[in-house]
């Protein structure tokens, strides 16, 4: 909890604080949800094609970026990152962009993280 001094109250309202009043203020912040940005296997998307995204969307190392890749590629689908809402979202649109741009049917979905 936080306190806030001003002034307050109606004119010629006397406290023992001379006229200032303390506030209560709720603490207002929060943490935002985190949901995963899943990437889901198809048999025609270049393994190369998804190490790239995964490097340049999602900032992985090239041993991560090919270790994720593998993991969609052998068991259907895998986390590329963890954002909160409207960051994965971004991170999906972008993600769909070049892959159309490139001709690939790769496809990834939001979950909660
Ligand atoms: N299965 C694809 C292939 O054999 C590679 C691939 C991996 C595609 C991950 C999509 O999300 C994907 N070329």
């Amino acid at each position: 909890m936080r306190y806030a001094v001003g002034m307050g109250g109606r004119p010629g309202d006397q406290d023992q604080t001379g006229g200032a009043v303390k506030e209560r203020i709720d603490e207002q912040i929060k943490e935002p949800s985190l949901y995963n940005v899943v990437l889901l296997n198809d048999d025609y998307t270049p393994m190369q094609f998804v190490v790239d995204v995964l490097e340049t969307l999602f900032q992985k190392t090239p041993s991560e970026a090919y270790r994720v890749m593998m993991q969609v590629h052998l068991n259907g689908r895998g986390i590329a990152g963890v954002y909160p809402f409207e960051v994965a979202e971004t991170k999906v649109d972008s993600l769909l962009e070049l892959a159309r741009e490139a001709g690939h049917p790769l496809q990834a979905t939001i979950e909660d993280a």
